[in-house]
């Protein structure tokens, strides 16, 4: 719909003053968040990952959109999270080590904080150390891994070994997701669970806890 294809034309474009306003009238309008999120932002998202792999566009063209997707996140995030509510449990999530890809692993946190889960979040390039000694320390039920780069979802087992290793963290249950990551690949490294997107995350964080 031509809506959402300006919205995605402003990410593909890294135009974060137009993703702001178009995002922002959107909304205005009441047109329904899920929409806009999937059909204009990731979908922009989408076809930037295509063009930079077929090396259309290069790595400043890419941040540029990271900025203008995370403008009209700040927009949207207020409406997918929902605030005042009892918390369900308290959730780590994370991307993993050698990795600094954010975006999806912040949707997902505001999608579970939406479900009513505290998000504890450690943030990008995090250790295997790191998350078992917050999972010890706040005494977590359930770790959401992300990872972007086929080099660095491999880092996952290492996590998931570390925490079933100690007996202080070894009930703590994992779940993973990023774009190169499968069920298949879930299952090989031991996790509890996969998600494909942050509304799966969300349905799976109810399933395991
Ligand atoms: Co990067 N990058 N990048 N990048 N980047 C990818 C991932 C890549 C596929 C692009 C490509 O080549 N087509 C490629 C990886 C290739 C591979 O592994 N084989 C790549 C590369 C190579 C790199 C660098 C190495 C480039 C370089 O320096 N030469 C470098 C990595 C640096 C590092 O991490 N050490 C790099 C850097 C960057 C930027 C900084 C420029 C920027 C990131 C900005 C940021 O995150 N703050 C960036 C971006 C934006 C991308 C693409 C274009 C878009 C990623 C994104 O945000 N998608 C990406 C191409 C692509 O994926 N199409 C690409 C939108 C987001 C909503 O989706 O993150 O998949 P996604 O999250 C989804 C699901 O995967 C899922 O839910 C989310 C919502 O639906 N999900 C989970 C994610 N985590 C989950 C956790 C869960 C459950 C579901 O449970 C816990």
């Amino acid at each position: 719909m031509a809506k959402y294809q300006e919205l995605s034309e402003s990410i593909i474009k890294g135009d974060n003053i137009k993703s702001k306003d178009i995002t922002q009238k959107l909304v205005d309008e009441g047109v329904p968040t899920a929409e806009i999120l999937n059909d204009g932002l990731i979908h922009g998202m989408d076809v930037v990952g295509k063009k930079f792999k077929a090396n259309q566009i290069y790595l400043p063209e890419v941040l540029l959109a990271a900025r203008a997707m995370k403008v009209a996140m700040g927009i949207i995030k207020p409406l997918l999270s929902r605030s005042g509510t009892e918390t369900k449990g308290k959730i780590i999530i994370g991307t993993v080590k050698g990795d600094i890809h954010d975006i999806g692993k912040n949707l997902v946190g505001t999608m579970l904080e939406g479900g009513g889960y505290t998000v504890i979040d450690l943030g990008v390039d995090v250790s295997a150390e790191k998350f078992a000694e917050e999972a010890r320390k706040n005494d977590v039920k359930l770790i959401g891994l992300s990872a972007l780069i086929t080099t660095t979802m491999i880092g996952m087992k290492a996590i998931i070994d570390i925490l079933k290793a100690d007996k202080d963290t070894a009930d703590v249950k994992v779940m993973v997701g990023g774009a190169p990551l499968d069920q298949e690949y879930a299952n090989s490294i031991g996790a509890d669970g996969y998600a494909p997107d942050a509304s799966g995350a969300v349905d799976l964080a109810n399933d395991l806890l």
